[in-house]
């Protein structure tokens, strides 16, 4: 686009056009960009500067030069005060976030919970030792939770935990309940899955119980599945032992005692010598100088031929350890209930 002709006229509305444009700035940032386009090498005013060349009267360019140059300076004087008042806001604004006489802000910086801990190391373990993690829904179907685990409708073993129901309407899989055990994945999975099954399944379990020292309605366990052809209880034995030996030390005191569990046969439960007490009797240990840990057992013929399993050609084992437990006796603390309150001078203990 041809530039216009310069003209008093041209000068005074390259005036005009600076203030509204002066009128547009919010930061200083915006500032040193109108200054650039008005006084900078290429910007508005230098241009008009070039034109002085085409005009021949000397002395006529000579005024022209004197109206230019005016008003530059007054440009320069204008911006400078704007620079001033920008730069104060900003030292202000930057004075006000770094006051370097204040005491600083007492951050709580966190740690990771006990009981995180201890579920990442059982997890550590049993993938060392060849296990896979597999995981389960919360809130479960009746028939996964007990009837597949052979633990019919009138079974007494229904009131070996108390179940917290949800008030939704019945499916053909039975009620919905928020599951008392991990023992349902075991189903999950078997359902999904032709043996050679070698799992851990850790998650949170929930039962109608009142909170004590020792026992919680929401607590956490790791269920552990193998099913294959010619599984034995050695092998159960074997890995649990090992299990303990890591998790604890060499010559933890340890005792397999026998149960009984709907969905296994045999069924037992690994006892640990109380590591708080060191077996003299306890609180945690009830004063027995042992505390229970996990239940387990060989995975019982009916629950294998309920997920579809040949029993004649498979066998298997299972266990469920309490994680509360295990961190109990590994970190020698004497009431569960610590866990639960989120306090950080107990937590930042470990
Ligand atoms: C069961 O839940 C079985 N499903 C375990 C099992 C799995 C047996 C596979 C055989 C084969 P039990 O109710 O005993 O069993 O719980 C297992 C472990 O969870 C206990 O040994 C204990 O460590 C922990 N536990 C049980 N009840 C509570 C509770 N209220 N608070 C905290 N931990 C608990």
């Amino acid at each position: 686009m041809a530039m216009k002709k310069l003209s008093e006229d041209l000068i005074r509305q390259l005036k005009e056009k600076f203030f509204i444009d002066l009128k547009k700035v919010d930061s200083f940032e915006s500032l040193e960009a109108l200054k650039i386009l008005y006084l900078g090498r290429k910007g508005e005013i230098r241009k008009l500067f070039h034109q002085l060349k085409d005009i021949d009267d000397i002395d006529e360019r000579k005024r022209y030069g004197e109206i230019l140059n005016s008003i530059v300076v007054e440009i320069e004087e204008i911006l400078e005060k704007e620079f001033k008042r920008f730069k104060k806001d900003k030292e202000e604004y930057s004075f006000s976030l770094l006051e370097m006489s204040l005491p600083s802000a007492n951050f709580q910086i966190g740690k990771i919970h006990p009981l995180q801990k201890v579920y990442n190391e059982i997890i550590e373990i049993f993938s060392y030792l060849g296990f896979d993690i597999q995981e389960g829904p919360e809130i479960e179907f009746e028939d996964y939770n007990f009837t597949m685990l052979n633990i019919p409708d009138d079974h007494p073993a229904r009131d070996m935990q108390d179940t917290l129901y949800l008030n939704l309407p019945k499916t053909d899989k039975g009620k919905i309940l928020l599951r008392t055990h991990t023992s349902p994945v075991q189903i999950r999975l078997m359902l999904s899955k032709k043996p050679p099954i070698k799992s851990i399944m850790p998650g949170r379990v929930f039962r109608n119980e009142n909170l004590d020292a020792t026992h919680s309605f929401n607590f956490h366990q790791v269920e552990g599945l193998v099913v294959d052809k010619n599984i034995k209880l050695s092998d159960l034995k074997g890995t649990l032992i090992y299990f303990v030996r890591l998790m604890f030390y060499e010559d933890i005191v340890c005792k397999f005692r026998q149960s009984y569990f709907p969905f296994t046969e045999p069924s037992l439960e690994l006892d640990i010598q109380c590591l708080v007490c060191k077996g003299s009797g306890c609180s945690v240990c009830k004063y027995s100088g042992f505390v229970e840990i996990l239940g387990c057992g060989m995975v019982h013929p009916q629950v294998l031929y309920n997920v579809g399993l040949g029993y004649e050609e498979y066998t298997g084992f299972a266990f469920g350890l309490g994680v509360e437990r295990v961190t109990m006796l590994k970190y020698r603390i004497d009431n569960m209930r610590l866990f639960y309150e989120n306090d950080l001078r107990f937590i930042k203990q470990f």
